[in-house]
């Protein structure tokens, strides 16, 4: 026996934890056209974000690649009006971004924001960062799932070439910020069960992702009309299953020609949806969450280390695809 095989007395016998309010917001925005430049997309986020400081917020969110178009959808090669480099930030804040960290710290308003980060030694990520109401940038995250494609593919009716534009992201961190633990991920890594286990292992009570998703599918087209009930589902199961807070915030509307989910929403770790977008433009959505009701789930039904097996789950670690039984069940014990 262990402290741990006691049962735990019920949450209400005891003092709760004290309120951790905050108040966030959905920063979404609509299309961002093939050659809109920096300065435009940056006043659209000011507008946003002062929106949302009018509105008492304290925290804004920002989608996926947020200070351009969707580039992946383009084999550059092929568009001589494209020059690939001028999509990715070289600093941050950068000539056009300081006047958004300014005006955030103007108003005292936080935020986290996607774009395409090239390194000074070259790389290039799809990159999410972590602002503070101070203006400081607490954390920085890059993607680690990156879909799509490498080559040029001319069967698809547009091109999904992050795994050519970008390399891969290679840590899930969480960071103490907002008063409570704050992680982040990024668009195709919403529907994998890992980042959110990664994330809450790590500690993260408030999870913040932005993601490009087009409605169509090319691989399975019959997946089309699902978008946004796998767009909901994975991040409502995320939220409940690990107890926390998730933030997800879309690029949505016709971007030069593809369509894209907007459905950006605030999910409490219930798994209930507290606030929604309406439109595919640029909107925000703001909800009144308390990091301190993660507890209530993390505390009880899944209290990890009460109730996870991990010495089961090794596989999840050292095996990449599956490996199904034998053909026939011979051998197997239990038949
Ligand atoms: N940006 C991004 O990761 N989008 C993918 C699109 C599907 S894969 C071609 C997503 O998972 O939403």
């Amino acid at each position: 026996m262990t402290d741990l095989d006691h049962d735990a007395p019920a949450l209400g016998s005891h003092k709760a934890a004290p309120s951790r309010a905050l108040k966030v917001a959905a920063g979404q925005l609509g299309p961002i056209a093939r050659h809109e430049p920096r300065s435009s997309v940056v006043a659209r986020l000011v507008a946003l974000l002062e929106e949302a400081a009018a509105d008492g917020v304290e925290l804004i969110v920002y989608p996926e690649l947020a200070l351009t178009t969707f580039f992946p959808r383009w084999y550059v090669e092929n568009e001589p009006d494209l020059d690939l480099d001028s999509f990715y930030e070289t600093e941050m804040p950068g000539p056009d971004t300081s006047r958004l960290f300014d005006r955030a710290k103007e108003l005292g308003v936080g935020f986290s924001l996607g774009y395409a980060e090239m390194t000074p030694d070259g790389h290039r990520y799809n990159t999410q960062i972590l602002v503070d109401r101070d203006g400081s940038t607490v954390g920085k995250y890059r993607k680690v799932h990156l879909p799509g494609h490498r080559e040029y593919e001319p069967w698809r009716e547009f091109q999904h070439l992050e795994r050519r534009y970008f390399e891969l992201g290679d840590s899930f961190d969480a960071w103490r910020a907002f008063n409570g633990v704050v992680g982040m991920a990024t668009c195709n890594d919403r529907r994998w069960p890992e980042t959110y286990r990664s994330l809450a292992l790590a500690g993260a009570e408030l999870i913040l992702i932005g993601y490009n998703t087009p409605l169509h599918y090319a691989p399975d087209p019959s997946q089309n009309r699902l978008q946004g009930f796998h767009n909901h589902l994975v991040m409502q199961a995320g939220a409940y299953q690990n107890g926390c807070y998730v933030v997800g915030v879309a690029k949505g509307g016709l971007e030069e020609g593809v369509d894209s989910l907007a459905e950006s929403c605030i999910i409490s770790p219930t798994g209930e949806i507290l606030a929604e977008c309406v439109t595919d433009g640029d909107e925000i959505a703001t909800a009144d969450i308390d990091l301190a009701i993660c507890a209530k789930f993390t505390q009880t039904l899944f209290q990890f280390e009460r109730y996870r097996r991990p010495e089961v789950y090794g596989t999840h670690v050292t095996q990449k695809g599956p490996i199904p039984p034998p053909t026939t069940n011979k051998g197997h014990q239990d038949g």
